[in-house]
């Protein structure tokens, strides 16, 4: 059986337990603590995931033991309360229960959605008996003699506990981050096993959304493989500049990517109101002289300006920046988006980064006060991204594929001289976060079975 560096070092956690524990330990390699040399061509092809982890069990989804011990129902407060034989209860609202009954009445079971309508349902609801079956399901009769049974474990996954609730939001959304800096030795794949094998394709989406990037080598050295990569998750991401892209330097070029110049550190097209996810490049050719690649994990170092500068994370967390891209590629196209350059969510976590310079508008739709201190705040944000302590570099030969995190990585390349009749040549594409992670959870459901 085929399997990539990823799954071979990280066996012994694929056999005894989940994804995310396997994600774990194979990222938690990727930084060297202590190292200060900078990550090199042939440090990417000898990495990998030799780190010991401990196993966390306690995080482990238990399948299949979860029994029920009794099932009491409290009228008053309108909850089932299970008791669970392994210790512990869960408490259930009526109101949720009726809802989510999994009769073929309520549910249409092919897929797997409610057909029971809002307009139907009696948010009053009391229940006439409950009882634990003989092979360990919950059933409940309502007033009206329907009766719903459910599953133990689909119980117990259910449960409304802060902790149960925030396990299973991990399992759906993996949102746990791994941050790093220059010391990162960038996790890398073999393409051909990604593409082949499912092992290898899970490890790769796992270490793409906790680490941010997975560099993938081995590409034919031909066009067509970003879609190809693509096609192995869903589809990808057509935007005004194509299915995919071809970044060289072109005559009159349309994006200041289309040119021999440096990319100060990014996040690519801010001036749409929802920026591709994630990005794919694949390097055709590279560069006589420079072209070299740049990398800095942008939650991490907004993390850094939130103690170092409260104010400038502030600012930035708060005023909305004008974008603008406007030119002929796919078709004609005029956006403008508004955007925070630090996007934080409703906790305050920071959830993503939006920063072009060369598409930041000169409109600036902020009170004369603020222009100074915006800029203030800007400028120390770049600084700490700059810092060569923070920054990844490294240099893409033919055949290498970066694929990254565009909500949370800023990138960037040197300058470069392309050499005689061979122009530097990259083919890009763009997916979004929603298509990756509905593959990476039928991936962790293949290759683990269904828990
Ligand atoms: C881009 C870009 C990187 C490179 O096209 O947006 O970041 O190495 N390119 O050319
Ligand atoms: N390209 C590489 O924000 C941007 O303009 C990013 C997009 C031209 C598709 C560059
Ligand atoms: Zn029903
Ligand atoms: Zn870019």
């Amino acid at each position: 059986m085929w399997m990539s560096t990823f799954s071979r070092l990280a066996l012994p956690a694929l056999r005894r337990s989940t994804t995310s524990a396997t994600a774990c330990q194979a990222l938690k390699a990727c930084l060297r603590p202590g190292s200060a040399a900078r990550p090199s061509p042939s440090s990417l092809t000898s990495v990998q995931h030799r780190g010991q982890h401990t196993l966390d069990s306690a995080s482990l989804p238990l399948a299949n033991q979860h029994a029920v011990r009794q099932v009491r129902a409290l009228d008053e407060e309108r909850l089932l309360e299970v008791e669970w034989e392994d210790g512990g209860s869960s408490m259930y609202p009526f109101i949720w229960l009726r809802d989510n009954c999994q009769c073929p009445l309520c549910t249409l079971e092919s897929a797997q959605a409610r057909k029971l309508l809002m307009t139907d349902l009696d948010i009053h609801t009391g229940v006439d008996a409950v009882e634990v079956t003989n092979d360990n399901k919950v059933s409940v009769v309502w007033p009206d003699q329907h009766t719903s049974v459910f599953d133990a474990e689909w119980l117990k996954k259910r449960c409304f506990s802060p902790a149960s609730r925030q396990a299973m939001q991990e399992e759906f959304f993996l949102n746990e981050r791994y941050y790093w800096d220059s010391t990162l030795r960038i996790p890398t794949a073999d393409y051909q096993e990604v593409l082949h094998d499912d092992k290898a394709a899970l490890a790769w989406l796992s270490a793409l959304r906790r680490v941010g990037m997975v560099y993938l080598k081995g590409a034919p050295v031909e066009r067509g493989q970003v879609a190809r990569l693509a096609e192995r998750i869903g589809y990808l991401r057509l935007t005004f500049y194509g299915h995919t892209w071809q970044v060289q330097d072109k005559y009159m070029a349309n994006n200041v990517a289309y040119t021999s110049g440096r990319l100060s550190l990014h996040t690519d097209y801010p001036a749409l109101h929802f920026a591709p996810g994630v990005q794919f490049l694949h390097c055709i050719n590279q560069a006589m002289e420079g072209g070299e690649s740049e990398v800095v994990d942008g939650f991490h170092m907004a993390g850094l300006l939130q103690r170092e500068d409260p104010e400038a994370f502030r600012t930035l967390s708060s005023l909305q920046v004008d974008f603008t891209d406007t030119g002929t590629d796919y078709c004609d196209f005029s956006l403008q988006s508004k955007k925070c350059i630090i996007d934080v969510d409703a906790e305050g976590r920071v959830a993503r980064i939006n920063y072009n310079n060369a598409t930041r508008d000169s409109v600036l739709d902020l009170p004369l006060h603020q222009v100074q201190p915006f800029y203030r705040a800007l400028r120390a944000y770049v600084d700490i991204l700059n810092r060569p302590e923070n920054v990844v570099t490294y240099r893409m030969e033919p055949g290498d594929i970066v694929t990254f995190d565009n909500w949370r990585l800023l990138h960037g390349r040197r300058s470069y001289i392309s050499g005689p009749g061979k122009l530097r040549l990259l083919e890009g594409a763009y997916l979004d976060w929603d298509e990756i992670m509905s593959r990476l959870r039928v991936l962790r459901n293949s290759v683990h079975g269904h828990l």
